[in-house]
């Protein structure tokens, strides 16, 4: 087993990671920025570095900061958490390269997946369901794009290749705007990414986003840990995840958590992982896999009883996968609401002090949050302050259970969107299930 692990990221996910490392007798160093000297991990860590300023850029992506501090306290292995450097190709290999394990799939999956157009091929190659599309970058030429976009039928949307999480795209509805489209898409994807690779898929018009989490330990094994629903979003940002994902059909499902399984053996992919899907009309539809463990990790946590971090420290050991597929057992319902620091009408960051934290308790409730009273949100970071999880053998008790536990939840002292999520669970077509992406949004206009 790994003997002690370097901890890159910082707030709820570091905590969740310190306490993963501590249940295996792991020690853990804690890496902060001058604006993070009180958060709960590093008080909890056996050894702790401060690197570098409050700018993210001079301390959580700070490469050479994060080496360093794993040289000076010894560490053998490097977690990035989510977001920061978690899927950054260059940052794995760099770890490696130093003597580290970084706790993630290799260097060169993490590039495969990075850039969509090889993703794609990658999927497609090894049976997962993809959009009807270009199957590879777009040319330069006007006819083969024009005739592309007829075969596909319209509306298409075109992507940027380094692109993903809603950075980079343009739907294009009518064959009049589909030229300037492709060029202003490249043109802008050179300027964000450096790469003007663009490619085309059918846009689909009312999907619901569903994932599927699996693990593999780069041996030959690989297991899903079935799917969740990340439908309600707001500007790409998720704000309540469930798991399972309702109303899904059966064979469909099926299906695709096989596929999932299989792709992970073809590639040899090693690591927590998840794949992303549009689901319409009964059908799954890949659209971008992601490397890393992800915000939304806990409902499937809750439903299967396997601890994802766990099992991504058990790989990194290289161990063998502690369960098979057989061992995995979907039980009952859970809910995530994303607890932020922001103002209800703007949705602005709202930092501060927090006077009074109370966290609510009792059965199938679930907190991961590193908030305490008398802690300060700092203004440099994303505005995530803890995630309420709860678990119901149902989806109607798991719902009950996370209204009750909103209402107990106290935060006081910052603005947050707690009073928002008070109205999603009581949301009638929320309750009901099956609501598309585009939701959240046109209820917040209406
Ligand atoms: C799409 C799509 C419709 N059709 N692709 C946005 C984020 C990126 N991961 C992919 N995205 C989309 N790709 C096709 N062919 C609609 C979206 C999309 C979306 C997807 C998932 C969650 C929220 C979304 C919000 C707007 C658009």
């Amino acid at each position: 087993m790994l003997d002690k692990v370097l901890i890159a990221n910082r707030g709820e996910i570091a905590l969740r990671i310190l306490r993963a490392c501590k249940e295996l007798g792991i020690k853990t160093v804690a890496v902060h920025s001058q604006a993070d000297r009180e958060l709960m991990h590093v008080r909890l860590a056996d050894e702790v570095v401060c690197i570098g300023p409050a700018p993210s850029a001079q301390s959580y992506l700070h490469i050479p900061a994060l080496i360093s501090a794993a040289e000076v306290t010894d560490a053998s292995a490097i977690h990035p958490g989510y977001g920061f450097l978690s899927e950054n190709a260059d940052f794995a290999e760099q770890v490696e390269r130093s003597g580290f394990r970084f706790i993630g799939p290799r260097a060169e999956t993490i590039r495969l997946m990075g850039d969509k157009v090889s993703a794609i091929r990658a999927m497609k190659a090894a049976g997962v369901p993809t959009v009807p599309g270009s199957n590879g970058p777009l040319g330069d030429d006007d006819d083969t794009n024009l005739a592309t976009a007829r075969r596909i039928g319209y509306p298409v949307i075109i992507k940027a290749a380094s692109g993903g999480g809603g950075r980079g795209m343009r739907v294009v509805h009518t064959e009049g705007y589909l030229l300037s489209a492709i060029s202003i898409t490249r043109t802008e994807a050179h300027s964000a990414f450096g790469d003007g690779t663009v490619y085309m898929e059918k846009f689909l018009e009312k999907p619901r986003h569903v994932e599927v989490q699996v693990l593999a330990d780069g041996q030959g094994n690989a297991i899903h840990l079935y799917d969740r629903d990340c439908s309600l979003q707001r500007r790409h940002q998720k704000v309540l995840e469930e798991a399972p994902a309702p109303g899904i059909d059966p064979d469909a499902r099926a299906q695709v958590l096989e596929a999932c399984r299989n792709a992970c053996i073809d590639i040899n992919y090693r690591g927590a992982g998840t794949f992303e899907f549009l689901y319409e009309n009964g059908e799954f539809f890949f659209i971008e896999m992601n490397t890393r463990v992800q915000v939304e990790h806990p409902v499937t946590e809750m439903v299967t009883g396997v601890d994802i971090v766990k099992e991504q420290l058990r790989i990194a050991s290289g161990w063998p996968l502690s369960i098979t597929q057989d061992d995995v057992k979907l039980d009952g319902h859970a809910f995530e609401c994303r607890i932020n620091a922001e103002d209800a009408r703007t949705f602005m960051p709202s930092p501060g002090r927090v006077t009074l934290f109370h966290p609510p308790g009792g059965l199938g409730i679930r907190m991961d949050s590193h908030m305490y009273t008398g802690y300060s949100v700092p203004p440099h970071y994303d505005s995530l302050i803890g995630k309420l999880i709860t678990w119901g053998e149902d989806r109607d008790i798991a719902l009950t259970r996370m209204r009750n536990a909103l209402d107990e939840l106290l935060v006081e002292g910052i603005k947050t969107n707690i009073d928002l999520h008070k109205d999603l669970v009581r949301d009638s077509y929320f309750r009901q299930g099956e609501v598309t992406i585009h939701y959240l949004e046109k209820k917040l206009e209406s």
